[in-house]
């Protein structure tokens, strides 16, 4: 049996970690081989404390052959201690009459005490998954607090999207989702981001040629990946949970399986038109366990461009919004 892992997850409480833990536990995130110890963050308040030992009596309770140990703190510093993955979940929702740029800052306050903290005491392989929204911006944050950690061990989830983008153009061509192929998202995580279908394939053959709308491509298909978040707290009351997690499982495992290609947002290194300092969608291959390549060599029509330049200028003002933090 190889030694654990530890792996530390904040925001452990909520909605999202109660599908994302089990999973973890079970081993879909880093493999039927390799045991994990959990180090669970919560705000220092009764409510989600005593919420996080419910769930850790139900992670016991899962009776998990390969969960090692369980930590449940509200100390950051005990919660990345020696962490080799640190996922950060927990962040503070926009509230009634919050604007965004607000909503930047109260994350941006959060996710530099936790950048920091984790380049302070995290293990030397240290790798940072973020969801907390807006994630990519606060992927950037935290990596600017970093002087030990590289900033590539820094990466934000916009696979939530790609899965979404795979899974309504197998249901739009009406084949089996393991037919669609190469469809990566690009920029931000929120409506501006870009599901780029002209690289895509449906069973080998080229995405455009196989739907042969393009209005739809365009329009509807980029709007409905965009918008999906909000159609399902529409739907459902409370924001996607289940699928979050599902694509977080996604992301850590498919960044640590060498030779998997996949849509991570990434410090830009200008591929694409990104600006050079913000954490954008792109596609990358994993070169071996937690490290990868940008791959830059998909050409972009004149659409997309622009489609880029949009998320990039977003990108670009979020950066500016918090710049007086970093
Ligand atoms: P919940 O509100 O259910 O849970 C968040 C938990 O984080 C709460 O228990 C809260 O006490 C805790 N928390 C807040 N600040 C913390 C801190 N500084 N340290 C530790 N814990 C802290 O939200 P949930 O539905 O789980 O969503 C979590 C985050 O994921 C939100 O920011 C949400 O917007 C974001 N999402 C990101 C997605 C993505 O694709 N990147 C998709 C799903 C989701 O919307």
């Amino acid at each position: 049996m190889k030694a654990p892992i530890r792996v530390a997850v904040t925001g452990a409480a909520g909605q999202i970690s109660y599908s994302l833990l089990f999973r973890i536990a079970s081993g879909a995130m880093f493999g039927p081989e390799q045991p994990v110890i959990l180090q669970l963050l919560e705000v220092p308040f009764e409510k989600p404390m005593k919420a996080l030992d419910g769930v850790a009596m139900e992670l016991e309770d899962g009776a998990f052959p390969l969960l090692k140990g369980l930590v449940l703190t509200s100390d950051a510093k005990v919660a990345f201690k020696d962490a080799n993955w640190s996922l950060l979940v927990g962040a503070k929702p926009r509230g009634p009459g919050m604007e965004r740029a607000d909503l930047l800052k109260d994350n941006g306050k959060i996710f530099i005490e936790q950048g920091k903290i984790i380049d302070a005491v995290a293990a030397d392989d240290a790798r940072v998954a973020v969801v907390g929204n807006p994630a990519n911006t606060n992927c950037m944050i935290a990596a600017s607090q970093a002087r030990r950690l590289p900033a590539e061990r820094f990466t934000a989830m916009v696979r939530l999207d790609q899965n979404r983008a795979q899974s309504l153009l197998a249901r739009k061509a009406g084949v089996d989702l393991t037919e669609v192929k190469n469809i990566f998202i690009y920029g931000n995580h929120s409506p501006t981001m870009y599901p780029a279908y002209p690289h895509a394939t449906i069973s080998g053959k080229p995405l455009p040629e196989v739907i042969g709308d393009k209005e739809w491509l365009r329009g509807t298909f980029c709007e409905t990946v965009g918008k999906r978040g909000a159609a399902i707290i529409a739907a459902r009351g409370a924001s996607s949970a289940a699928s979050a997690a599902n694509a977080l499982v996604d992301h850590v495992r498919d960044l640590v399986t060498p030779g998997a290609i996949h849509s991570v947002a990434v410090k830009s290194n200008g591929a694409y038109g990104f600006d050079p300092n913000v954490w954008a969608g792109m596609p990358v291959r994993t070169t071996a366990p937690g490290a990868y390549e940008i791959i830059t060599s998909y050409q972009m029509c004149d659409f997309c461009q622009s489609k880029i330049a949009a998320t990039n200028k977003e990108l670009v003002e979020e950066r500016a919004a918090v710049a007086g933090m970093l």
